[in-house]
């Protein structure tokens, strides 16, 4: 019996796990990464380091994880996908014979683990499918031949340090540790963090085409999905309910997931700006608020649109929506490139304050903050908030989000008729020279074509499933 276990564990440790098949073919490709490398080696100053961690698996029950999701500069840079991982990106080139000026260290090829928890790469991948000329595993990282005190300045981002570490010395804790004793860092260089931020920033605000792409695209299902859930919804549907359609049509088109956890508030939820419980069984004849949108390759979509669930705006629902679109109305018209990107937001809260003193909801503009308590725009990419200078103007390529809102709870100092009335509109917005294109508009923003479309019929209607 003994022998037969050894046998056993001998042929799962030599039984290789098979290449992957059938994978999508519209990932970015190794040249994107490494020509957003070498941008930002253009950025980085004289004789300095950039070094770039994975983020942290974090746990979701007990001995499972959440499903992995990579640092996004670590993926824009590298277009490495695994935790675990540390890229080394030189401003001049390295080595005796000055052969390198990027080192990236990935997990080691072990095939028992990749049996468990999946495929890795390892060092040839690295080499054969992201296009590094050197890569080493990560155990290799503590005796890398590398003097950090050698550079000028060492580039990296805030430093993890909620982490649990492995047996093996050589995760993404032991990585932290390694860079720290060599690069002789105590207390995090600000100095160093901030060059960071301005790198990351400057690049990642402006989308290459080949990033454009994957925007259309994570946009455009997303938008088919809100249509779908404006025809299928219904008074006695739940919150979870059309938060699964969303996500049926995102994975139908190809998503991974969503870029955020969805917020599908109805009614007095709707008021709560990142509701997430999602758990109301019925959403009734209330407006549903719902800000959904998919990850596509890594890239995030974030549309929101609010609909009366029995296909019918009341008067009071009607003129707090109106008053939202002429807010984004407002805003679109300064979306081009060099206004400054502050003025959005300046914009749509003098349109909103104006709107509610006419509606007798407020006299003082200052209140406008009651009932509208958030920021109108933010950049988006990778990460749902994205990267990019805020402070700056807007610049062709950019895309925002123009989100403006109006929430108003029950007990709210107005009349009780506006009560529960939560709306936000947010659109995705590509910045052009003079002008700009709304990327989401194959979603009705109009409250009368969302009406049109609501009374439509929706494939989901039709879905029969066994009463349990
Ligand atoms: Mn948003």
């Amino acid at each position: 019996m003994k022998r037969l276990l050894l046998l056993f564990a001998f042929l799962i440790t030599i039984n290789q796990v098979q290449s992957q098949e059938n994978l999508p073919t519209d990932y970015l490709s190794k040249e994107f990464h490494k020509g957003r490398r070498e941008a930002f080696r253009a950025l980085m100053p004289a004789n300095s380091v950039a070094v770039i961690f994975s983020y942290p698996e974090r746990v979701f029950s007990k001995d499972i994880n959440y499903n992995y999701h990579q640092n996004p500069d670590l993926f824009y840079l590298a277009g490495y996908k695994e935790p675990d991982g540390v890229l080394l990106l030189f401003k001049e080139n390295q080595g005796s014979d000055e052969k390198y000026n990027e080192v990236l260290f990935v997990r080691e090829k072990n095939a028992n683990r990749e049996m468990w928890t999946g495929r890795r790469l390892g060092t040839d991948g690295a080499k054969s499918k992201l296009g590094f000329s050197t890569a080493y595993n990560g155990k290799d990282f503590k005796d890398f031949a590398i003097d950090f005190q050698k550079f000028d300045k060492i580039i990296y981002d805030k430093i993890s340090t909620d982490l649990g570490k492995d047996k093996s010395g050589f995760d993404l804790f032991g990585l932290l540790e390694t860079f720290k004793t060599k690069a002789g860092i105590t207390t995090e260089n600000e100095a160093s963090l901030e060059l960071f931020r301005t790198i990351t920033n400057s690049l990642r605000e402006i989308k290459t085409p080949e990033e454009m792409v994957l925007m259309r695209k994570t946009v455009k299902l997303s938008c088919v999905a809100h249509n779908e859930v404006m025809k299928a919804v219904g008074p006695d549907m739940s919150e979870n309910e059309a938060d699964g359609i969303h996500a049926y049509i995102h994975k139908h088109y190809g998503a991974e997931g969503e870029g955020y956890p969805p917020i599908i508030g109805a009614g007095a939820n709707g008021c709560i700006l990142h509701y997430g419980e999602n758990n109301a069984t019925k959403i009734d004849n209330q407006l549903l608020l719902m800000d959904v949108g998919s990850e596509y390759h890594g890239y995030s979509a974030d549309v929101t649109r609010t609909i009366p669930a029995n296909g019918k705006f009341t008067e009071e629902q009607k003129a707090i929506y109106q008053l939202v679109y002429d807010a984004q109305e407002e805003v679109f018209k300064i979306c081009k490139e060099g206004t400054p990107i502050q003025d959005l937001n300046k914009k749509s809260k003098e349109v909103i304050a104006a709107g509610l003193i006419k509606l007798g909801i407020i006299t003082d503009p200052a209140d406008v903050k009651i009932y509208y308590p958030h920021g109108c725009s933010h950049f988006l990419g990778l990460d749902v908030h994205d990267k990019g200078n805020y402070m700056g103007s807007l610049k062709e390529n950019m895309i925002l989000t123009v989100e403006p809102g109006i929430y108003i709870p029950a007990n709210s100092k107005c009349d009780k008729k506006w009560w529960n009335i939560g709306v936000r509109i947010e659109d995705d917005i590509l910045i052009k020279k003079n002008s700009y294109e709304n990327l989401s508009a194959e979603s009705p923003r109009k409250w009368d074509e969302i009406e049109k479309l609501a009374a439509q019929k929706s494939t989901f209607n039709e879905m029969k499933f066994p009463k349990i």
